[in-house]
């Protein structure tokens, strides 16, 4: 049976250029990644399918050259176009079993879950490397339902696999997420929104360290 890949701890930065004053999500993951970021998610739900090759590509040679594992949301083909290292679904995208059967034993697969049911299904589900557990708050970066805390200690206390704590996580909260035990935390609007990116992503990562 396969070993789940292990996902590293801290920030997961994922691309959102309609908050970076700009910026392109190209220039967005540069800073990032000077900040430290160890994984980097491209997710782009505006832009035709040849821009997000284009984009995604540049984007998988710059991760590949700083040792950054590089995920894409939600298109397998453009994944296996630009070799990136996985794919990250959510409940009504391919399902992971099937993303599994494409992109092979060795490639990570990530998975979005809003519930305690669909995070169970998912530790149960070898496919799946690790789980997105949101929107913890409320957000208007994704039109999903806030699931509040208690979805997140469930996650804490049952769900033996990597999550990801997302939706509506800011510099002023991310305490109260990081101090119920969640390892690694995704904050879309805050980091890519933030005048100097590189530095927001030095002083969220050093709240993980305390
Ligand atoms: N999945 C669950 S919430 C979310 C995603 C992609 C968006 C999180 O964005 P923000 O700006 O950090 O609230
Ligand atoms: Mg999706």
């Amino acid at each position: 049976m396969r070993k789940r890949i292990d996902i590293p701890k801290g920030l997961y930065g994922i691309t959102g250029d309609n908050f970076a004053h700009g910026k392109s999500n190209y220039q967005c993951v540069e800073e990032m990644i000077k900040g430290g970021i160890k994984i980097v998610q491209y997710r782009d739900k505006t832009k035709s399918s040849g821009q997000k090759v284009e984009e995604a590509r540049a984007i998988r040679e710059l991760c590949r050259k700083n040792g950054v594992l590089f995920i894409v949301n939600d298109n397998v083909d453009i994944a296996m176009l630009v070799d990136a290292d996985g794919v990250h679904v959510g409940q009504d995208d391919m399902s992971p079993a099937d993303v599994r059967k494409l992109l092979g034993d060795d490639k990570i697969v990530g998975l979005s879950t809003h519930s305690e049911e669909q995070g169970l299904k998912a530790y149960n589900d070898m496919n799946v490397d690790y789980i997105g557990v949101g929107p913890i708050f409320p957000t208007t970066t994704k039109d999903t339902a806030p699931v509040g805390l208690e979805y997140l200690e469930f996650a804490v206390a049952n769900l033996h696999l990597p999550f990801i704590a997302i939706g509506g996580i800011k510099e002023h909260n991310i305490d109260e997420i990081i101090s119920r035990g969640a390892e690694r935390v995704c904050l879309v609007s805050d980091v890519v929104g933030a005048e100097d990116i590189c530095k927001k992503v030095v002083d969220l990562s050093n709240k993980f360290k305390r």
